[in-house]
Formats: structure tokens, C-alpha cells, sequence
């Protein structure tokens, strides 16, 4: 038999700082230790002297950081005995507990708002197999339903309100502080429901406090201009953004994230539609790294506070890119569309001037 030692998911790394013994069945798909790269090009553009890394999450397997709490809350619900998980979602989260659903063998029922849902997440629900209920409203909406219906039936929630997903999802900013030696100075990420903003402060936190690192970073929380509640310091009804991951009005980790952000000395802002666009532009042409939009908002806020000042130079950075391009080729493609591939007759004449007419 081999005795060979194989990474087997952030559970099984961190269990010492999870909940979970011995005797506990881990449900993983080896998520976690994801690569945190330093970006090369981005900030010579900026013409500052900064360091600026990703935490590229959308190489989890299902291309969003929503693994790292799922594999913590499915493993907790199999444990207490659950046969099914429900969630409200944007996307992400009903991707990834659907799969870690089928890799438990149990039931996952999804709550998602019709039509706003991008692509690649619907595609990967359908395919693991859970029970999609769409409904004619928003997430904030789908979220009070879940809360609920979970009182009536045999269900457990796996939204960020359910605190394992918090434990889980702290582990980002442990494998962070292990990869660079320290903890950054400024850490940048979109906010939605806020549960991923509570997870890595709860994660340096503990850090800091068992002295592995010794400082925590400033946390900058950044969202979509038409979904920023945390920026508008109130709940928002009608949340829009192209940013569909993000398109939260009523965040349930409301006090976890503000509490964040007084005690790091960090903050809110906002970005519209364009502007986060145009950094995920920028991050794969530059870069050669595709997150999804919503991802993409925790760049536009770095370069922006970098431009400023407000983050000085010398700094190390740390953006989480939440999730993968591929989630959304809808909103990929239409943005290149000026740049569509022209088709040309199959011959080496016509490749020869089509080449050269790029050059
Ligand atoms: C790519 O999937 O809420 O502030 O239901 O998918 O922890 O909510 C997704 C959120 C950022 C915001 N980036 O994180 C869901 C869902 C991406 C996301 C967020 C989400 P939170």
C-alpha cells in the first residue's frame, strides 16, 4: 500500500485550527492552497513602488473561493446527520455546494434569481445536480426564503450566515500569511454578503493573536456602485450591477464586516460598472489572469487607492480574486466585441495578411 502524502483539501491542513476531530468524515475536493501571484505589469503601469499580489481563489474546483466555507459546512452537516443543504445564491455558492453535495451523497436545493445568474455557475449547478428553484426576485429576497423555509423543513443553510463557512473560509488568510512569511498592510476584496470580508479578519486575527504573524492588514471592502450598501451605510432595495456575484443589497454579515473595518482602520468604496470591467480587462491583458467581474472590483479599488495615495507607497497588497473568468463568458465576450475574430479563407496568403495587418 502507498504511504505517499498527498495534499487532501484545507481541512485536513488546518485541522488543528477547525472544528472537526479525529473521527470526522472530511468532505473535500482538495480546495484551498491556492496561488497567491505577484503582479508584474500592473503596477509599472501605475508608476508607484508597490508590491501587489492575488489570492487567484477561482482555481478552487469550482472556481470560486465558496469551496473553502463549503467544504467546512457540508463535512459539519454530514457530521450532525443532515441529508440536505439549501442556499440562496448569486451563483457561486450554489455551484459549490451542489458539488460538494454530490461528493457527500446528499441533497442540495438552490434558491437563485431568475435570469441573473452568469453562465458557467448555471451550468455547473445543473451538471452536479441539485434541485435549482429560480425565483422571480433578488438574492436578498431568495435569503429571507431560505431563512424560512429552513424552520419547516429538514434542511441545513449553507450561506455565510452558517458560522462554518466563516472557519473555513478564514483559512485564505492563513495560507496568505504562510506564503509571504507576514501579513500584508492592505487587503482588497469585493463584498457582497460580506461573509468572505468576516472570514479572512477573523483568520489574521487569529493569527496575530497566536503571533504567527505580527501585524493585521488594513481591510479595504470594495463593492458595486449599485449594490454598495456598506458605502451608503444603509440596506439597498433594488441592487443592479453587471457584477451579477455581487448584486447584494442586504448583507447578513452587516456587523462582522464593519466591525472589520473600524478595527483594521480600513474601508468602503465603490466602483461602477466600467471601472470594474476595466480591470478585469487589464488583469488578463496585462497579467494573463481572468477572474470574473465581480473579482475584478477588488483590483479597480487597489489601483485606485494606490493612484490616490491612500495607499502608500512601499506597501504590500493582497487582492482576492473570488472567482474565475470562465464563470461568466457572456459578459467576457461582449466586452471584446470590438475585438471579434475576423474568419478568412483557409489558405497561407490570407493568415500571412492577417497577421500582418496586426503587426
Ligand atoms: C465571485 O454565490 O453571495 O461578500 O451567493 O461569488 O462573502 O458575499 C457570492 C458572492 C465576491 C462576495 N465575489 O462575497 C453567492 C454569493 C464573488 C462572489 C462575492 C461573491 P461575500
Amino acid at each position: 500500500m502507498s504511504t505517499h502524502k498527498h495534499y487532501t483539501g484545507l481541512i485536513d491542513r488546518y485541522k488543528d485550527r477547525l472544528p472537526v476531530s479525529a473521527s470526522t468524515r472530511i468532505i473535500s475536493l482538495n480546495e484551498g492552497n491556492t496561488p497567491l501571484i505577484q503582479l508584474q505589469n500592473i503596477p509599472r503601469l501605475l508608476g508607484k513602488d508597490v508590491n501587489i499580489y492575488v489570492k487567484f481563489e477561482g482555481l478552487n474546483p469550482t472556481g470560486s473561493f465558496k469551496d473553502r466555507g463549503m467544504t467546512m459546512a457540508v463535512t459539519k452537516a454530514v457530521e450532525e446527520g443532515s441529508q440536505a443543504i439549501i442556499c440562496a445564491s448569486t451563483g457561486n455558492t450554489s455551484a459549490s455546494a451542489a458539488a460538494y453535495a454530490a461528493r457527500a451523497g446528499i441533497k442540495a436545493f438552490v434558491l437563485i434569481p431568475d435570469g441573473k445568474i452568469a453562465l458557467g455557475k448555471l451550468a455547473q449547478t445543473l451538471m452536479y445536480n441539485a434541485t435549482i428553484i429560480q425565483i422571480n426576485g433578488n438574492f436578498d429576497q431568495g435569503m429571507e426564503l431560505v431563512k424560512e423555509v429552513a424552520e419547516h423543513a429538514p434542511v441545513t443553510i449553507v450561506n455565510s450566515i452558517n458560522p462554518y463557512r466563516i472557519d473555513g473560509q478564514k483559512t485564505a488568510a492563513f495560507e496568505i500569511v504562510d506564503d509571504l512569511g507576514f501579513a500584508p498592510d492592505y487587503h482588497c476584496l469585493p463584498v457582497g454578503n460580506a461573509g468572505n470580508i468576516t472570514a479572512y479578519w477573523k483568520g489574521y486575527t487569529e493569527y496575530a493573536r497566536d503571533r504567527v504573524c505580527g501585524n493585521r492588514p488594513i481591510m479595504c471592502g470594495y463593492q458595486a456602485a449599485g449594490a454598495a450598501p456598506f458605502v451608503a451605510g444603509h440596506k439597498i432595495d433594488n441592487p443592479e450591477t453587471i457584477a451579477t456575484a455581487i448584486r447584494i443589497g442586504n448583507p447578513q454579515s452587516w456587523d462582522y464586516a464593519w466591525a472589520a473595518q473600524q478595527e483594521s482602520g480600513g474601508w468602503f468604496d465603490k466602483f461602477t460598472d466600467a471601472e470594474i470591467l476595466a480591470a478585469q480587462k487589464l488583469l488578463s491583458q496585462q497579467e494573463g489572469i481572468f477572474c470574473e467581474p465581480a473579482s475584478a472590483t477588488s483590483l479597480a479599488g487597489a489601483m485606485r487607492d494606490i493612484a490616490s495615495g491612500k495607499i502608500p507607497e512601499g506597501s504590500t497588497i493582497v487582492c482576492t480574486l473570488t472567482g474565475m473568468g470562465l464563470k461568466d463568458p457572456d459578459t467576457a465576450i461582449s466586452q471584446c466585441a470590438a475585438a471579434h475574430p475576423v474568419t478568412i479563407e483557409a489558405n497561407l496568403d490570407a493568415v500571412k495578411r492577417a497577421i500582418l495587418d496586426t503587426l
